[in-house]
């Protein structure tokens, strides 16, 4: 009997693609839809869709109870740089919204958490390469500070009181589908853009920045791996790191001039460049891939030929 699913933050970069992915998967009645306002037409057409601000406990409860919904995937947060710029409404609105689904399950009102966390839970003091599952962690970004407590609550509310969460510290995921919504990451996804529109970038981080990316396709399969994984093989309940590939600006730069020779990129550092440089540099995600099964697909090169590919089909 398929599960039924609700996915608060739908319309965002990663919610998007995970909905019409659990609705191939579940059928589309089965996945309701929702976010704060209304999102892509393919989304909005292929199956039910509900207003909720994630901050809003008895929205998500009239929702749950009316659709008698049994998993829900907390997709909403305030992403690095925005979270930088408004601390207060990043911290309420990343927290807020995970103790509503938290507490609707300590309630035995849903069985099942998807949430998701961030390799921006490591900070300037975590060792840069590889960094392990368990290591120091001090974040210096309200988004990473909210992600780390985040872990914590999860843990706690899995310990206490049962609650089945389930989470997966996201690198930087680059998607042709859906755009990137105010993160650090995003340079990697407007690159292909404006090489495809103007065979040019600026990059708002230095040449050689390296971060652990990954491939949304990637990310929207480890997540649906996670949750059907058995609860007694997901002994990490904080969260897993997931790590993907690892590039730099002139990396990712260099692996669009093998299809577009004449792109050309230079560097404008901005504000965010601070918060990529607390960040590591590439992940160990070992944990993972033992507890289960998780082995990433796309490298740099195929992950550049996708997105290339991907965006001229929709032009
Ligand atoms: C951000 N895309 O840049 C997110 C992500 C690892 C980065 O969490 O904030």
């Amino acid at each position: 009997m398929a599960s039924k699913i609700l996915i608060i933050g739908a319309c965002g970069q990663i919610g998007t693609e995970l909905t019409m992915a659990l609705r191939e998967k579940q059928g589309n009645g089965n996945v309701v839809a929702s976010d704060i306002r209304e999102g892509a037409e393919q989304l909005m057409q292929s199956g039910p869709f509900e207003i909720i601000d994630a901050t809003d406990y008895k929205a998500i409860e009239d929702v749950v109870l009316h659709y008698e919904i049994d998993e829900v995937y907390l997709m909403a947060a305030m992403l690095s740089a925005t979270a930088e710029k408004f601390p207060m409404r990043g911290w309420n609105l990343n927290m807020d919204s995970l103790f509503n689904v938290l507490n609707l399950a300590k309630e035995k009102k849903i069985s099942k958490i998807f949430w998701p966390s961030s390799i921006a839970v490591f900070g300037p003091t975590t060792p840069k390469q590889n960094t392990p599952q368990l290591t120091v962690m001090e974040p210096t970004t309200v988004y990473g500070i909210s992600k780390q407590t985040g872990e914590r609550w999860c843990e706690y509310y899995f310990n206490k009181y049962g609650v089945d969460v389930r989470s997966i510290r996201y690198p930087g995921l680059i998607s042709y589908k859906t755009l990137p919504g105010g993160g650090t990451t995003d340079y990697a996804v407007e690159i292909y853009h404006e090489a495809l529109k103007n065979k040019s970038y600026t990059s708002f981080l230095s040449k050689n920045t390296a971060l652990p990316m990954m491939f949304m396709d990637d990310a929207i399969r480890a997540t649906i791996s996670l949750m059907e994984a058995d609860a007694k093989d997901v002994k990490i309940r904080s969260s897993y790191n997931l790590g993907g590939i690892s590039f730099t600006p002139a990396e990712i730069a260099e692996s669009i001039q093998k299809e577009i020779p004449d792109f050309t990129i230079d560097y404008a550092p901005d504000f965010r460049q601070a918060i990529a440089d607390s960040w590591p540099s590439s992940i160990d995600d070992s944990k993972a891939y033992e507890d289960w099964n998780w082995k990433h697909e796309y490298d740099l090169e195929k992950m550049t030929t996708a997105m290339l590919e991907g965006l001229k089909a929709q032009n």
